[in-house]
């Protein structure tokens, strides 16, 4: 494990603990040999320790302090049981109100997103699927450095791509100043997905589920005629959303987010156990509920796109990768390459965000470099899914086309 620390002293030679070949070894300097002279860290080290490795006692001190650190961190952004499992606050405004679903169009609506965010990005694919963009504007927040969501200035929107930018409804410079605007305020979490009403200053609903039941059930004017949750199907979608949220689109923030080897054990092996399952099914459906693309599969979508991405590596879903499971991969090449669908998947921002935001899972702050299977490039090889469908094409998604 010491081989890490060694990079304080690129340009020396030092023995490497850990199984490597005995003798000293020549690293090759990163670093100019004035820049690493001039480094505080490593001079202080030469003056204290010499060119070996810090004593024991500083080691276990750090490692000490560092871990009393990082679970006090971790109680912050990830709150959990007494077990050390992760357990999702639940958003403060649920269900859309009536009067929305009587008169959607009568209402001024706008929603905060933001890209990196799995739940968020569910609000945009249905926005899309159903054509809601020019009834429902959309403001796109970025992480700032301490998480809370921000709006960086700029357009927001260039060329049909998503990007961060203005708060386009109310001119605020954070989203916690947005939820702050409502009558009788707001001291909660400052979430995305929002809806937001614009002419009564009011948050509508920061519950991603029902966000989009209400974009796919409410009779906007100039909505596509498709319909993610027919009647007959409703029983069997919620049946794969219990499966899919609690194991799957939680389940990778369990493992994630899990303080303690007992709770992330459970959830990698819950999560696992779905993803087996996932990808029996999918060998002969090509959809979750069949031939038709429901809410459920936009949810499932949202993690499986973000699985190589980020949940693989920094939130420790190591069993495997999406990339080895064929139907699960070829599911989300297939929903990837629906019309709109891309536009609202911003690789980059998604990496950026995951690495960048969540400190305490990466204290470094680097960022990897993005997978090349991940990339545009490869998600938009064919799939070769639509043998699956019983009547061979997807006559529910050329409807919106
Ligand atoms: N239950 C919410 C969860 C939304 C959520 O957790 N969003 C995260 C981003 S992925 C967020 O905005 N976190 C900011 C915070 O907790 O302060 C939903 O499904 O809409």
């Amino acid at each position: 494990m010491w081989t890490s620390a060694s990079s304080l002293f690129l340009g020396t030679t030092l023995p490497l603990p850990c199984g490597r070949p005995k003798g000293r070894v020549l690293l090759r300097p990163r670093m100019s040999s004035s820049s690493s002279a001039t480094d505080p860290l490593t001079t202080v080290g030469r003056l204290l320790w010499g060119r070996s490795l810090p004593p024991g006692p500083l080691v276990c001190a750090v490692r000490f302090s560092w871990s009393a650190a990082w679970h006090f961190m971790m109680r912050q952004l990830a709150p959990s049981d007494p077990a050390g499992s992760y357990s999702r606050p639940s958003g403060a405004f649920r269900s859309v109100p009536d009067r929305y679903l009587r008169n959607p169009s009568t209402a001024r609506l706008h929603l905060y997103v933001g890209l990196p965010c799995p739940w968020a990005h569910r609000t945009l694919i249905v926005r899309a699927l159903r054509n809601l963009e020019p009834q429902i504007p959309v403001s796109v927040a970025a992480p700032g450095s301490d998480g809370s969501w921000e709006f960086p200035g700029g357009r927001g929107i260039d060329g049909g791509d998503l990007i961060p930018g203005p708060d386009r409804a109310n001119g605020r410079r954070t989203l916690r100043e947005v939820y702050g605007m409502r009558r009788g305020g707001y001291d909660g979490r400052a979430t995305v997905p929002m809806l937001w009403d614009v002419e009564r200053r009011e948050v509508v609903c920061n519950e991603s589920y029902d966000i989009i039941e209400f974009f796919n059930s409410a009779a906007f004017d100039g909505s596509s005629g498709l319909d993610l949750s027919p009647p007959e199907l409703k029983r069997e979608i919620e049946e794969w959303n219990r499966v899919i949220y609690s194991n799957v689109n939680n389940g990778v923030y369990r493992c994630g987010f899990a303080q303690s080897q007992e709770a992330y054990d459970v959830a990698v092996n819950e999560l696992f156990t779905a993803l087996d399952m996932l990808e029996s099914h999918l060998s002969t459906s090509r959809y979750l509920c069949g031939d038709v693309l429901t809410l459920a599969d936009v949810c499932l979508f949202t993690t499986l796109i973000r699985f190589d991405l980020v949940y693989n590596v920094l939130f420790k879903c190591t069993k495997k990768k999406l990339l080895e499971c064929p139907n699960l991969h070829g599911y989300t090449r297939d929903i990837y390459q629906i019309p709109k669908v891309a536009e609202t998947c911003n690789l980059e921002a998604i990496m950026d965000g995951y690495y960048h935001t969540l400190f305490p899972l990466n204290p470094g702050n680097i960022r990897p470099v993005m997978p090349s299977v991940c990339e545009n490039q490869s998600l938009s090889e064919p799939h070769n899914r639509e043998s699956l469908s019983s009547n061979g094409k997807h006559r529910q998604i050329h409807v919106s086309e």
